[in-house]
């Protein structure tokens, strides 16, 4: 196929992997719906997508990835700078010589007698000032029809990277999907990305947790924004007036449905409204008027599917009923889907998400229940039809934040909500997140590890710098957000959650909004402000007595290990690391008593 742009360093990047790959030919996608509907009905004939009943669920399909490549392989993924130190102590680091060495010899001849897509597209609305764009190389026509939903794509993205625009250079095969063959490589020096034996979500769909996290952070710190795993949505107030909060929670632990939060019977009578501008990445910049503005890069969702229900999360229920990509959920008789969790009856028999029969009761060899979804399964769909869409998702230059919120699953120790005293103080509590692992990446579930600000897995470069950036950031910003830390996860001595979350949580969005406002009063303790229980709303709300309190209190022995642990992780960066963390780390120490 003729490539259909003058492009000519594109037009040779292209020739030149297609060398390495041998596919029998190149397609360049153009968007079209035309294009779509032949794509699908390729998937189809070979098994890759399976079409859902198009009465119930128009325009669906379920995907069933390889048992072997179900969530992000954080041990394959690798940070490729020339000096080893510029990838950081947080980062897999491979020399780029030897990087592009090995993953040529998987890539080699991988494609023969397949079909190489070539996928322009753009992160953030095509011709912002403050999108990228990057072009994907693969071989998987379900990476295609998910990059489809997940960014602006087609030939509107070439006409505007004309003859000599810079673009990310995103390089994807499937290859044979054996782990022990799977690289995802980042150069970002090269403004590049190689990614073979993978044809899972944040390892294959190189637009999302590649380009607009791994390396746009990269290019923010030199380039003086910021790249954060972030959701940012705008709260409607009684008033009209519509404020906007982003949030940074590791994956698996409740961005998505926060974005698209449904104010609670208790508080409709308030006339709050949310709305959704994005569940997973925020670019953010200061803009002429010294505050910190801030995109949605994304133009879909990638959304956990299980626990989705009506009562969770209305909103992600109405988007996923067309147009959506199910991946690893499980396929009842009448071609529609199930997960743990979703709306209505429990099916007498379906098919699980590796296709195997299922019923409900069945257990494996060590007793415990078969799920029929995986924990990690999926939902691709167009923010476009989500309920609660912003009217600013187009919007070249974003919307102003007013306020910044951290948080993990943490079983005990962090309070529902507490407000840093200051910026830095707020960069020290992101850099100190911790939380419990979850399914969204391979490894032992549960385990409680420091996730600075939600991008442990994701900051292309080394995270002292990275803390540094955000120092510098707060000192440029004039009108700085101010910074909250939240924990939905809190749990009593039976492991039950403490706080229902969800929708509820909108009663601590409230406060927060009163705290940007200074419309409360709030308990100074050693590690932030602290509500007062008075402040939040809890109308409607069924919380036994003293839960609440318990919910807020701080327990200064615990947070004395907690400061002492804080001190030991710091330990392991080097010079780099900003004294104003250590500065904020002794303070702490010294509040504590
Ligand atoms: P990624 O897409 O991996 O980045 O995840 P995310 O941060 O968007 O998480 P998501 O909103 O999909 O939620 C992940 C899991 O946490 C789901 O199983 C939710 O049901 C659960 N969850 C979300 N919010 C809450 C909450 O407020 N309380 C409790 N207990 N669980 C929640
Ligand atoms: C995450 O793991 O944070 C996700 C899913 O949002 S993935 O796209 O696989 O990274
Ligand atoms: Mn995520």
């Amino acid at each position: 196929m003729k490539a259909p742009t003058k492009h000519k360093k594109l037009i040779a990047w292209v020739n030149e992997m297609a060398k390495i790959c041998q596919p029998e030919k190149i397609v360049w996608i153009n968007g079209s719906e035309e294009e779509k509907k032949k794509l699908e009905e390729e998937a189809i004939s070979t098994g890759e997508l399976i079409r859902l009943n198009q009465k119930k669920l128009p325009g669906c399909f379920l995907h069933r990835s390889d048992p072997s490549d179900v969530a992000r392989s954080e041990k394959l993924t690798y940070i490729c700078t020339k000096r080893k130190n510029d990838a950081g102590p947080n980062n897999n680091w491979m020399e780029p010589k030897e990087a592009y060495k090995r993953a040529r010899e998987i890539f080699s001849g991988s494609m023969k007698g397949r079909t190489l897509y070539v996928i322009p597209f753009s992160m953030g609305p095509i011709g912002s000032e403050f999108s990228k764009i990057g072009v994907e190389l693969t071989d998987s026509i379900y990476v295609v029809l998910n990059m489809r939903i997940m960014s602006r794509i087609g030939q509107e993205v070439l006409d505007q990277l004309g003859t000599n625009g810079s673009f990310t250079k995103c390089m994807h095969g499937k290859a044979d999907l054996n782990p022990d063959k799977r690289l995802i490589l980042h150069f970002p020096e090269d403004n590049t990305i190689w990614s073979v034996g993978s044809g899972y979500g944040g390892n294959a769909l190189l637009g999302k947790k590649c380009l607009a996290l791994r390396i746009a952070s990269y290019l923010g710190k030199k380039e003086g924004w910021m790249a954060e795993h972030m959701l940012i949505l705008g709260i409607e107030k009684p008033s009209g007036q519509i404020q906007y909060i982003a949030a940074a929670f590791p994956s698996a632990c409740g961005k998505t449905n926060l974005a698209m939060l449904v104010p609670p019977e208790g508080l409709k009578r308030k006339g709050y409204r949310i709305w959704t501008v994005g569940d997973d990445i925020a670019w953010m910049r200061i803009d002429s008027d010294r505050g910190l503005w801030a995109v949605n890069p994304e133009a879909g969702f990638f959304g956990v599917v299980p626990g989705t229900n009506s009562k969770s999360n209305p909103n992600a229920v109405k988007a996923i009923q067309k147009n959506t990509i199910y991946t690893n959920v499980a396929l009842k008789p009448d071609m529609t889907v199930w997960w743990e969790g979703a709306d209505g009856e429990i099916p007498e028999e379906a098919l699980d998400w590796r296709g195997r029969p299922w019923k409900p009761g069945m257990v494996d060899e060590t007793g415990s229940p078969v799920r029929a979804a995986h924990p990690n399964s999926r939902f691709t769909a167009p923010i476009s039809q989500c309920p609660s869409i912003s009217f600013r998702l187009d919007q070249h230059h974003g919307v102003p934040i007013s306020a910044i919120l951290f948080g993990g699953r943490r079983a005990r120790l962090a309070p529902l909500v507490y407000e840093a005293f200051e910026w830095n103080h707020g960069v020290y509590m992101g850099s100190t997140v911790a939380s419990e692992k979850t399914a969204a990446a391979e490894g032992t579930l549960g385990e409680v590890r420091r996730d600075p600000m939600a991008m442990l897995p994701f900051c292309g470069y080394n995270m002292a710098d990275y803390f540094q950036h955000w120092v510098d950031m707060g000192n440029r910003l004039e009108k700085k957000p101010r910074i909250f830390h939240v924990n939905w996860f809190r749990t009593d001595k039976n492991g039950n959650f403490l706080w229902p979350g969800y929708g509820e949580n909108l009663r601590i969005l409230e406060w927060i909004l009163y705290r940007c406002e200074e419309k409360v009063e709030a308990v100074k303790t050693p590690i932030g402000y602290v509500p007062y229980p008075k402040d939040i709303d809890i109308t409607g709300l069924s919380l036994p007595k003293g839960t609440l309190q318990e919910l807020l209190s701080v327990n200064i022995h615990e947070w004395r290990q907690e400061q002492e642990d804080h001190e030991k992780y710091f330990k392991q960066f080097d010079s780099a690391f900003p004294h104003e963390l250590l500065k904020e780390c002794n303070s702490l120490k010294r509040r504590l008593g």
